[in-house]
């Protein structure tokens, strides 16, 4: 783990198993889960996380692109799960730069709104979604430094890289 002026903490692992308040998923439209670092989120958190969802579905239809909603985190050790949802990668002309950006602003805006103070995120639509990865990591630090500021209540943001391009990647921008 590396340590970053206080506030950002890079770590290569698996975000389920990390003891933060809350954890946020690369989730889809439905919320009903799927695969990759979703598919981990709901197995490791149990039904519960999956009830909540549907709760959710229910009440708005699924969350749309960009968009984030939070739930219990069931069984894992973090409190709370947050989902958003990135966008599928096309090529980089239909939004999808805004897109990603607005998925870690809405998830820091909701950690504020339960008044959270630690929040992890996984490397958003870099999986399954096809978003270039190098891209992905600019995009995402830099939304968060343009919102920590603002910030009352979060006081550390982690970033939990699977795979080691995505973490060396991040290693390199945090220490410029
Ligand atoms: N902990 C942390 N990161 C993980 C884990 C884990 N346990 N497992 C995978 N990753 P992806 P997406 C990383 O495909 O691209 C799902 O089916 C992985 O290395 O999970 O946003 C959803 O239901 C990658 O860097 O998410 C959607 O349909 C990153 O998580 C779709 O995939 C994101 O990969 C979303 O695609």
């Amino acid at each position: 783990m590396t340590d970053f002026s206080g506030k950002f903490k890079l770590v290569q692992g698996d975000i389920t198993r990390v003891t933060v308040d809350a954890i946020v998923n690369a989730a889809n439209n439905s919320l009903l889960g799927g695969g990759g670092v979703d598919g981990a989120i709901h197995r490791a958190g149990g039904r519960a996380i999956l009830e909540e969802c549907k709760k959710i579905r229910a009440r708005q239809g699924g969350c749309p692109t960009g968009k984030a909603v939070i739930t219990t985190a069931g069984r894992l050790p973090a409190q709370f799960v947050i989902h958003t949802v990135g966008p599928v990668w096309q090529g980089g002309t239909h939004g999808e730069d805004q897109l990603l950006a607005s998925c870690y602003q809405q998830s820091i805006k909701l950690a504020e709104l339960h008044q959270l103070s630690s929040i992890a995120f996984p490397n958003i639509s870099t999986g399954v979604y096809g978003f270039p990865k190098a891209r992905a990591v600019q995009i995402a630090i830099q939304a968060i430094r343009d919102h920590l500021p603002q910030c009352q209540y979060l006081q550390q943001v982690m970033f939990i890289c699977h795979d080691h391009e995505n973490y060396d990647l991040y290693q390199d921008l945090l220490n410029r």
